[in-house]
């Protein structure tokens, strides 16, 4: 068997780039390894959601006499420990979670980063065994290192993120990263546990053909979106119409296809829910980072997802994201 050993590691890659970054503290790097390794937790509980019903004792306490919780809750627990228990991170804000979580031990409170995430995306999907994922993005604290931190760490624009990243549990599973140096995929191994870059320098295709959004909500999108949305399906499209619909109703799934193959993925407001669904923090921004760096675009209909200053930990936003020749025709329909 030939065993590539040009292959490298998460770990291997974060070491080279810093080796490549004057000043670089490595930081960032212990960041992403810890939640890389919450991340293969994660994984090894989403493979075995199927059975954990027949495990746990009337739905409640498993074979180890835990109780079986929720995944997403799982999810959101192996995170924060990770991130607590590692030296990079000042503190988290979650989905899952009411309030922000400072950490307030002597390393964490000399970390320059915060993390955000949304720990399990996606979860309806979960009871189907329809992939799933984890978003999240890291800023520099505004506040002083060596203090705790407060909610003006966590409410800074997307424009601000220093990485941005997601991982999704699905035929394989897989961690994409960014910084602004680049966008980085990393399948993992179960042979060995290891992350494996499989995509580097992730490029998202100028166009595409592939539009993903849910037609269930469409008579109450905008005129504007409806008359996109009608645009796709026309066979005299530009790009060679019409486009493809695909949605799978996991937004990670969603855009890590468009990001590969080019596309745009929307989750427009509706006249019930002006502001759509999405999350501006946990879900947008990342994104919106990672196509950004990818060479896609990503906007709220008005303005740069990127540029939002928000106003609360758990605002949610309209949201356009994709391939940019088709985000600049989406734009001229809004
Ligand atoms: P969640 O955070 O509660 O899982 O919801 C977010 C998910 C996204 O992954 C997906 O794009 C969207 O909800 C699908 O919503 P809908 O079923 O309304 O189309
Ligand atoms: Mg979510």
């Amino acid at each position: 068997m030939n065993i590539n050993r040009n292959v490298q590691t998460l770990d291997e890659f974060t070491i080279q780039e810093l080796r490549d970054v004057p000043n670089a503290t490595g930081e960032l790097s212990h960041l992403l390894r810890n939640i890389g390794l919450a991340a293969k937790r994660v994984n090894v509980e989403v493979n075995k959601a199927g059975l954990a019903d027949i495990l746990g004792d009337a739905g409640t306490i498993n074979v180890q006499g835990e109780e079986v919780k929720k995944l997403d809750l799982f999810a959101n627990n192996q995170f924060i420990k990770v991130l607590s228990h590692g030296i990079a991170c000042a503190g988290v804000a979650s989905e899952e979670l009411d309030d922000f979580v400072a950490f307030d031990d002597s390393k964490s409170v000399n970390s320059k980063y915060v993390c955000l995430f949304d720990p399990l995306d996606g979860s309806a999907n979960i009871d189907v065994n329809v992939s799933i994922g984890t978003i999240f993005g890291v800023y520099r604290r505004k506040t002083p290192v060596g203090t705790i931190v407060t909610e003006e760490d966590f409410l800074q624009a997307g424009n601000q993120q220093v990485a941005a990243g997601y991982v999704v549990y699905g035929s394989s599973t897989m961690l994409v990263y960014a910084t602004r140096r680049g966008v980085n995929g990393f399948t993992l191994d179960p042979s060995v546990g290891e992350w494996s870059l499989s995509h580097p320098d992730i490029k998202c295709p100028e166009a595409g053909k592939i539009y993903s959004v849910n037609h269930g909500n469409f008579f109450q999108y905008s005129g504007g979106v409806r008359d996109y949305i009608h645009a796709c399906q026309r066979k005299d499209k530009t790009n060679g119409g019409p486009y493809t619909q695909r949605y799978i109703g996991s937004m990670v799934s969603d855009v890590h296809r468009n990001l590969i193959k080019g596309g745009i993925f929307m989750y427009p407001g509706t006249t019930d829910k002006p502001n759509g669904k999405l999350r501006l923090l946990y879900e947008c921004n990342p994104f919106a980072f990672i196509m950004g760096v990818a060479g896609g675009k990503a906007t709220n209909g008005k303005e740069r997802i990127l540029d939002i200053q928000p106003t609360e930990l758990h605002q949610r936003t309209p949201m356009f994201i994709g391939s940019k020749l088709m985000m600049d025709e989406l734009e001229t329909y809004l």
